[in-house]
C-alpha cells in the first residue's frame, strides 16, 4: 500500500465534507498530486466526485432501513457498525492503489463517526498514516459560544483518535472576512475567546468558563484553516499543513516548478 496519508473528512451533516473532497481532489489534480476519493457514506444519494472505492457497493442506508425495518436514524447506527465489517474489503482495495492522498468522505452524523466503537476500530486499522480533517460549521463558529461547541467536538475527536487533526472552517464565503479573522484568532488564542464570551449569568456562565479551561489544556494542535469550496479558497493552505505533517515539508513550490 503506497500512499502518503489517508485523510478522513469528518463533520456535521451539511458542513461541506463531500464538496471539500471534490474540490481538494480537483485542486490536487491541477497541481499534479494524486488524490483518490473514497466514499464511506452509505446514505449519500450522489457524490460530487468519482469515488475509487464506494461503500454503497456493499450496502446503502435505504437497504439497511428496509432490511431491519428502521428509520433513518436507527439505520445510521447499524451502518456505522457495518462499516467495521467491511474493513478488509476496503483495505484490499486501498492496497491496489498507489497515490499521494486518500480523501475519505464520511457519513453525515459526526457523532456516529466519533463515538461508535466500530469507527475507532476502523480508523485504527485501515492505514498507519491517517489524519482527520475536522470541518467546523461556519455559522455556528462565528459566535463565541457556538465556537466553543465546535471546540468541544474537536476535543472529543482528539480524545478518541490518536491521529493528527486538522480543524477547518468551511464555507468561509458565507462569513464576513472580519468574522473569519475573529474565529481564526480565537483558535490561536483562547484568552481572546474567553474575553469575547458573553458574561452569562448562572449555569451557562459557569459552564463556559470551566469548559474554556479544559479546552485550554486540550487546545487545537494546528492553526484553523479557512476554506471555501465554492470559491476554491484555502486549498493550498490545507494541503501545506497536511504535507508538512506527513512529508516533512511543504513541497508545493518545488512541485509546481517541475514542469
Ligand atoms: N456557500 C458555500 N456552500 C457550500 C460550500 N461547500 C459546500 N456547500 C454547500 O453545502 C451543502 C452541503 O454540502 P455537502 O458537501 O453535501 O455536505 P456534507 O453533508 O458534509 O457532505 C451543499 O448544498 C453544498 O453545495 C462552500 O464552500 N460554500
Ligand atoms: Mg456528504
Amino acid at each position: 500500500m503506497e500512499h502518503t496519508a489517508l485523510l478522513y473528512f469528518v463533520g456535521p451533516a451539511g458542513a461541506g465534507k463531500s464538496t471539500l473532497v471534490a474540490t481538494l481532489q480537483e485542486w490536487m489534480q491541477h497541481q499534479r498530486y494524486d488524490g483518490v476519493a473514497v466514499n464511506l457514506d452509505p446514505g449519500a444519494e450522489v457524490v460530487p466526485y468519482q469515488a475509487a472505492i464506494d461503500v454503497r457497493e456493499k450496502f446503502t442506508l435505504k437497504e439497511i432501513m428496509n432490511e431491519y425495518s428502521l428509520g433513518p436514524n436507527g439505520a445510521q447506527v447499524v451502518c456505522a457498525d457495518l462499516l467495521a465489517v467491511e474493513l478488509d474489503w476496503i483495505r484490499g482495495h486501498l492496497e491496489e492503489i498507489n497515490c499521494d492522498y486518500f480523501l475519505v468522505d464520511t457519513p453525515g452524523q459526526t457523532e456516529l463517526f466519533l463515538y461508535r466503537e466500530a469507527s475507532k476500530v476502523f480508523v485504527e486499522n485501515l492505514s498507519d498514516r491517517s489524519a482527520m480533517i475536522l470541518l467546523l460549521d461556519p455559522l455556528l463558529s462565528r459566535t463565541p459560544d457556538g465556537f466553543v461547541t465546535q471546540l468541544l467536538l474537536a476535543s472529543a475527536a482528539h480524545l478518541r483518535f490518536q491521529i493528527p487533526m486538522f480543524p477547518v472552517l468551511t464555507k468561509c464565503d458565507l462569513l464576513e472576512p472580519k468574522e473569519v479573522d475573529n474565529v481564526r484568532e480565537w483558535a490561536i488564542d483562547l484568552d481572546k475567546l474567553a474575553m469575547s464570551m458573553p458574561h452569562l449569568e448562572g449555569m451557562s456562565g459557569v459552564l463556559s468558563s470551566e469548559l474554556l479551561r479544559v479546552l485550554q489544556v486540550l487546545a487545537l494542535e494546528s492553526n484553523l484553516i479557512a476554506v471555501s469550496s465554492k470559491e476554491g479558497e484555502g486549498m493550498d493552505d490545507l494541503y501545506s499543513i497536511i504535507q508538512s505533517t506527513f512529508a516533512g515539508g511543504d513541497d508545493l513550490e518545488a512541485h509546481v516548478d517541475t514542469d
